[in-house]
């Protein structure tokens, strides 16, 4: 069960100011650790509007950009940095697709949010996308450290 350790996937989630002022943050984090990922990296924080900027460089362009920045700024959003095997494309999945009105029940998105504009939490698209976001948001580093679960979730 050791010898995974030193390739184990990250990804960044955020908790957005809906998700935060709606009281869902223990429910999300609960569904990221009985899955059987492991938390890294976890904070509260208020984010200016030119993290924000940076944070969504890529949607620059889009019609949505400043409305999605003004969102973002608008209250605390829970940071974290969450770690496993296919731990990218795995959290994608438990969040739901971006629309919650094409998100599934029992996803994130398609159990707490209605509109793609509040739809409660960010997960990074890609392992690319996961290293510049957790290099942006810890810039201090994230937590070394081993769940003693580790050899009843791997094999
Ligand atoms: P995801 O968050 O699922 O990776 P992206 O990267 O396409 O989706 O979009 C980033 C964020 O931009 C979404 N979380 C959503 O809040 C917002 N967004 C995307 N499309 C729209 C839209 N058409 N109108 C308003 N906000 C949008």
């Amino acid at each position: 069960s050791g010898r995974l350790s030193s390739a184990m996937e990250q990804t960044f989630i955020m908790i957005k100011p809906d998700g935060a002022q709606r009281c869902l943050v223990g429910e999300i984090i609960s569904r990221f650790e009985k899955k059987g990922f492991s938390l890294r990296g976890l904070k509260l924080v208020s984010v200016d509007s030119a993290f924000a900027e940076k944070h969504y460089a890529d949607l620059s362009a889009k019609p949505f950009f400043n409305g999605l920045v003004e969102y973002i700024i608008s209250g605390p959003v829970v940071a974290m940095v969450w770690e496993g095997k296919g731990v990218v494309k795995t959290g994608r999945t438990i969040i739901g697709a971006t629309n919650p009105a094409d998100s599934a029940p029992g996803t994130i998105r398609g159990d707490f949010a209605v509109d793609i504009g509040r739809n409660v939490i960010h997960g990074s698209d890609s392992v690319e996308s996961a290293r510049k976001e957790i290099a942006l948001w810890f810039p201090e580093g994230v937590v070394e450290w081993q769940s003693s679960l580790r050899p009843w979730i791997y094999e």
